[in-house]
Parts: structure tokens; sequence; C-alpha cells
């Protein structure tokens, strides 16, 4: 067989068997790790005549309080209080609980949004390793963790998987913190059929175009009690209670009546959509069944999950290509997907140098964050792609040559790729 190599500091040394691979599995659109599912454009258009003859815009008009409702009733919570996104709705849930200062017991291995908001309200985050087999927090190393200047713990439902709540709220309850989860993936996630978003003392939903519920940009807060809501509401509108009325310092954080409209009519195809995901998401789990080296997580039957990502864990040895040279492989082909969550926020510089940031106590989320990529899966995804994916995945191995001393082991940290 001809080799002919050629070399890249990314992707290593390409061999003429991968020449053939990209000839038979090159994909002519490209694979996104997602893709927005947008409304029927005319339903949608209809919805924008009605705003333009009435003119209200925003400021909590009534397509926003329509939404809201019809969320909530969706979602199975009884207080929930849109935002303008994900990362405003966390810096509204902290605030709503009073946490100033301190220090939060939180994840690296999340979006950096999660940490900066504490970084912004002038909070230590405190990092905590995740579990030996998933991607959320590990209950049994946080107590250890608290100290006198603990006020709450931040978990993330990571990739719509539900934490372990009922050992994280057992913790919280000895100690008198606060629980806030980060439920930016978990949009409808049930388990025993119950919602977990009432779970803690506040979650919060992301609505960004890359979510499996969007309003191009926009979040939710979903609280316990009424009051809990008012206060989002009022932080939400400058933290004004009546025209002549300020309470407090409050923010711009409300959702717009252009993006409520594409809500609602996102809610009325959610349901299937999620479905089609299932199916995706299957596909995924039967062709890699068995396929060494790379491993995914079951679901499991007590649990509704929304199948928004699908991560799957690179293991170098195993599989024959780490994780860095599947990636940019993958890419030769037309499929990107996503190192997330890689660097992991514990290596930022602006926190790397906290005491909790070092990579010998956060060995799980450090080797996680090396070898995790999430693949294709979005609504309209073809399932025929899916499973040429899964065979150029079973295949690619044994095209490569492994050229480790012309690549780097972890690309330098970045978001972008
Ligand atoms: N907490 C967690 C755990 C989060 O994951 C996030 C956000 C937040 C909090 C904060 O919530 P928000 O404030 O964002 O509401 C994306 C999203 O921007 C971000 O919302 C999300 N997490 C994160 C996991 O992913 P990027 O930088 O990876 O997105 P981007 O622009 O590279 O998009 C990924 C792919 O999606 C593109 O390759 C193509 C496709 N795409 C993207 C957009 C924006 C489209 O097809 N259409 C689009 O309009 O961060």
């Amino acid at each position: 067989m001809t080799e002919t190599p050629a070399t890249s500091k990314s992707s290593g040394i390409i061999s003429g068997r991968v020449q053939d691979l990209l000839d038979k599995y090159r994909f002519s659109e490209p694979l996104h790790v997602t893709r927005p599912t947008l409304p029927e454009l005319d339903r949608y258009t209809a919805k924008l005549v009605e705003i333009w003859r009435t003119r209200r815009l925003t400021n909590q008009g009534p397509v926003h309080d329509a939404l809201e409702r019809n969320l909530a009733r969706h979602l199975g919570v009884e207080h929930l209080s849109l935002t303008c996104n994900g990362t405003v709705a966390l810096q509204f849930a902290l605030r709503t609980l009073d946490i100033d200062g301190g220090e939060v017991i939180t994840t690296p291995f999340t979006f950096p949004a999660t940490i900066h908001v504490l970084h912004w309200r002038g909070i230590r985050p405190v990092f905590c390793d995740i579990e030996a087999n998933g991607f959320n927090l590990d209950p049994a190393r946080i107590e250890a963790l608290v100290g006198p200047d603990t006020r709450a713990i931040l978990a993330v439902h990571t990739f719509g998987i539900p934490c372990d709540v009922a050992a994280i709220q057992s913790i919280a309850d000895r100690h008198g913190l606060s629980v806030i989860y980060d439920a930016a993936h978990a949009f409808g996630v049930r388990v025993g059929g119950r919602t977990i978003l009432d779970s803690g003392d506040l979650s919060v939903l992301s609505f960004h175009a890359t979510k499996t519920f969007t309003t191009i940009e926009g979040g939710a807060v979903t609280c316990s009690t009424s009051r809990q809501k008012s206060r989002v509401d009022l932080l939400r509108n400058f933290g004004i209670a009546g025209e002549e009325t300020v309470n407090e310092p409050g923010l711009n954080g409300k959702l717009n009546e252009l993006q409520a409209a594409f809500g609602l009519l996102k809610l009325e195809t959610i349901d299937a959509e999620i479905e089609q995901l299932a199916k995706l998401a299957a596909i995924y789990r039967k062709e890699l069944a068995g396929l060494d080296g790379l491993s995914f997580s079951e679901p499991m039957p007590s649990i509704d999950y929304n199948f928004g990502y699908f991560p799957i864990l690179v293991d170098v040895n195993r599989y024959g290509m780490s994780r860095d040279q599947l990636y940019a492989t993958l890419k030769r082909f037309n499929v990107h997907p996503r190192k997330y969550f890689h660097p992991l926020c514990s290596t930022i510089s602006c926190y790397a140098s906290l005491p909790s940031a070092h990579p010998d106590i956060l060995p799980v989320a450090t080797r996680v964050a090396g070898q995790v990529l999430c693949l294709p899966i979005y609504t309209g995804l073809d399932p025929d792609d899916v499973v040429s994916v899964c065979d150029l995945l079973r295949e690619l191995p044994g095209a490569y040559i492994r050229a480790t001393e012309s690549i780097e082991p972890h690309e330098a940290p970045r978001w972008r790729s």
C-alpha cells in the first residue's frame, strides 16, 4: 500500500488509507456538533405581523408572558422567569439567594459561563472533581471542600445528565448551604417522570441557539417559591418595582417579544424534536457498541433525557488515536465535533492559581477533558450520516499512522476551533 504522508501539527501524518477514506466518507456539507431547527418561517412571520401591529417589542409583553406560562407548564415547574440568556440567569440565581462573596463549590468541567458568574459576583470558585464514571460533580468529594466561607454548591447537569441531587442536597442540608443547578443543558429532563428543575433552591436554563430548546439567545430561572420568582423578575428589570420605585440594583435581563414568539413556536415542536434526537443517539450507541477505545454513557430507563449532546471518551491506548488526533482528522472529513469541555475551567488563567485548581486534585476531570468529544447531533441530521460517521470512527484508527511526535498531546486552551 502506498503511503502519501502529509504532515500537519494538528493532524499528524495522513496515510494513503486515510486518503481512501476521505474519498469514501468526506461529507459535502459540514456536520456541526449541533444546528438549530427553526420554526416554519410563515408561522413565525404571522407572529411578527401581530408584534408589528401592536408595536410591543419588549419589557415583559404578552408574548413573553405567554411563553413564560407555557414553558412552566411544559417543564412541570411552578415558578419560572425568562431571561435574556443563561449567563445572566445564573447571576440572578446567585443574587436571589444573596450569595455575594465567600466560596461556592463547583465543577471545573463546564462551560466558562458557570465559573465566570461567580467571579463577577466576587465569589471564589472552589473546584471539586467529577464522578469517576460520569461528567457531573462527585458528591463524595464535596464535603471535604466545605469551609467557613462556603455559601453554596453550584452543580451542572452536564450534557443533560442529572446530578446526584439527593446526595448533593443532603450535604447542603448538613452544612446550611444553598444549591443552584446550572441546568443549561437539561431542558425537559425528568427522573421518574418528575422534572429535575425543582431540585436545589434554583435552577437555570439556557435557550441559546445551540440548545435543544432555543429562543435564539435566552434563558430562565426556575424557582422554588413565588417570592424567589418576584426577586428574579425585579432583578431582570433594573430592580424597578413600580413607576417611581426602584428596590435594588438590578440589570437588564429581559427576553424580548420577537424571541419569545420564536420560543412559542419551538415549544410546539420540541417533543417531536427530542424524539428524533433520541433516535439519533440510539443509532450512535448501536453503531459504536463494542468499538474498543470509544466509550459513551448508556441512558437509564428511569430518566427522560433530551439528547442534546452525544459525548464520547477516546482512550488513545485502546482506540489507537488520541482525542485531539481524532478531532483534527474528523475535520478533514467535514465532521466538526467539539471538545466540550476542554480546557477545564480550572486551567483558565484567571482561575488556575486557585488552590482547588491544581490538576493533581482534579484527576477525573483532567482525564475526561482530555478524552471527551461531542459528536454531531441535531434534528434534521440524516440517520444515514450518523451511521457513516460511526463507520468512519471504526475505520479511521486502522488507517491512521500514529505520529505522536508531531502532535501536541493537548492543544493550547482555547474555545474556538
Ligand atoms: N452553563 C453551561 C453549562 C453552558 O453550557 C452554557 C452555554 C451556559 C451556562 C451559558 O448559557 P448562555 O448564556 O449561552 O445562554 C456554545 C454556546 O454559545 C453556549 O451557549 C453553550 N453553553 C456552549 C456549550 O456552546 P460555542 O462557542 O461552542 O458555540 P458555537 O458558536 O461555536 O456553536 C457551535 C456549533 O453550533 C457551530 O459550530 C454551528 C452551530 N450553530 C451555532 C450557532 C450559534 C448553528 O448552527 N447556528 C448558530 O446560530 O458555545
